[in-house]
């Protein structure tokens, strides 16, 4: 692993904590973003190190914990601040808020749906496989969204066609308030994929490098033999389920359990221990601060002065793109002059 690599995963895990924090800062008594906001302060391990593997047109299905793998797949933090604050210049055009945003420049989408990340990259997978394009897929879901029928269905698929995507299940104990314990008799997540025939494993730890050594064998793995993998890691919100606001006065957490994982913080971590290898790494680290604190400062202020979208923006919208995609579909037909015969799919 590079010392550029390693400053890259310090970078972004800073990034994405410092954002974070920044939106849970501003939101009150501003009141300015008026959406649900699901925090991922703790999750930044996974994002920050994926960000090296990953290519632009690799595409990345998230769960509703989605800005750290937004930012992480390239998407612009002016763009999603001001998405919260239902602007026009949003991702979505201010439509989607938190729970939706999605970027195709750059080949991100999330959605609030459970496990929507894990059957929508099936499709898509299929369709890079059928396309001959040696891009992968990559869909990230919660140990709680592990509990939805679709995501039997979505790997039993994956495992028969022989679809490139790297499965991930961010478990971090809860599903809203709920224990994993109370939820499941079954101890391990991974374990249970094996059986559908995917290659499946889990990291539990901290450390940026184990998981970049980890993650580098997972995606050339399944680039190279269109296969999928299943990756379980283990992980802790610091924040509560849904933001801005905390949520551990209601004692649904030990604080013992709280207390073990703050200990753990992969940016903490990580931090000490650049700053014991690297010569100068304070110099840096300041400079990242300085550069990151600017990124803030301006995508906030562009959402304050972004515009509305207009009255019957929503309805425009949704007739446009409805009538691009049905002429899209026609012409297509028209042009190919489909039949059975020509249409029929190449063996997986
Ligand atoms: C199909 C569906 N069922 C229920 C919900 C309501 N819901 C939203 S978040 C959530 C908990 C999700 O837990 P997990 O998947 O572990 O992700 P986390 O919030 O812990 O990151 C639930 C039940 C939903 N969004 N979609």
């Amino acid at each position: 692993m590079t010392l550029k690599e390693k400053l890259k995963i310090y970078y972004n895990l800073l990034l994405i904590r410092n954002v974070e924090e920044a939106i849970e800062d501003r939101y009150h008594p501003a009141d300015k973003m008026r959406c649900p906001i699901h925090m991922c302060i703790g999750q930044e391990l996974i994002p920050s190190v994926l960000n090296l593997f990953m290519k632009t047109k690799d595409s990345l299905w998230s769960h509703h914990r989605s800005h750290g793998y937004y930012m992480c797949k390239g998407g612009s933090v002016k763009e999603m601040i001001s998405e919260f604050y239902g602007k026009k210049t949003g991702t979505n055009g201010g439509l989607a808020g938190s729970q939706e945003l999605s970027y195709p420049k750059t080949n991100f989408y999330s959605g609030t749906i459970l496990c929507g990340a894990f059957s929508m990259a099936v499709g898509d997978a299929f369709s890079k496989k059928y396309k001959n394009q040696k891009n992968v897929a990559i869909a990230i879901i919660g140990d709680g969204g592990m509990e939805e029928g679709i995501v039997f269905e979505s790997l039993n698929i994956a495992s028969m066609m022989k679809l490139p995507i790297i499965f991930i299940c961010e478990n971090n104990l809860y599903s809203v308030h709920t224990n994993l314990k109370e939820r499941q008799n079954s101890k391990t997540i991974y374990q249970k994929i094996k059986s559908f025939g995917i290659k499946s494993s889990i990291y539990k730890g901290n450390d940026p490098d184990r998981l970049h050594d980890i993650l580098k064998k997972i995606t050339s793995d399944v680039r190279e033999n269109n296969k999928p993998h299943f990756l379980e890691v283990s992980t802790y919100r610091f924040s509560g389920h849904v933001g801005p606001e905390g949520d551990d006065q209601y004692g649904y957490r030990p604080k013992k359990e709280i207390a073990y994982w703050k200990k753990r913080d992969p940016l903490k971590y990580y931090e000490k221990k650049l700053d014991k290898k690297i010569k100068n790494f304070h110099i840096i680290n300041k400079k990242y601060k300085k550069k990151i604190n600017k990124i803030i400062n301006d995508a906030f202020n562009f959402a304050e002065k972004s515009q509305f979208p207009e009255k019957d923006y929503l309805k425009f919208n949704y007739q446009n793109t409805y009538s691009k995609i049905v002429k899209k579909f026609y012409s297509k037909n028209i042009q190919l002059n489909v039949s059975q015969k020509d249409h029929k799919p190449k063996p997986y």
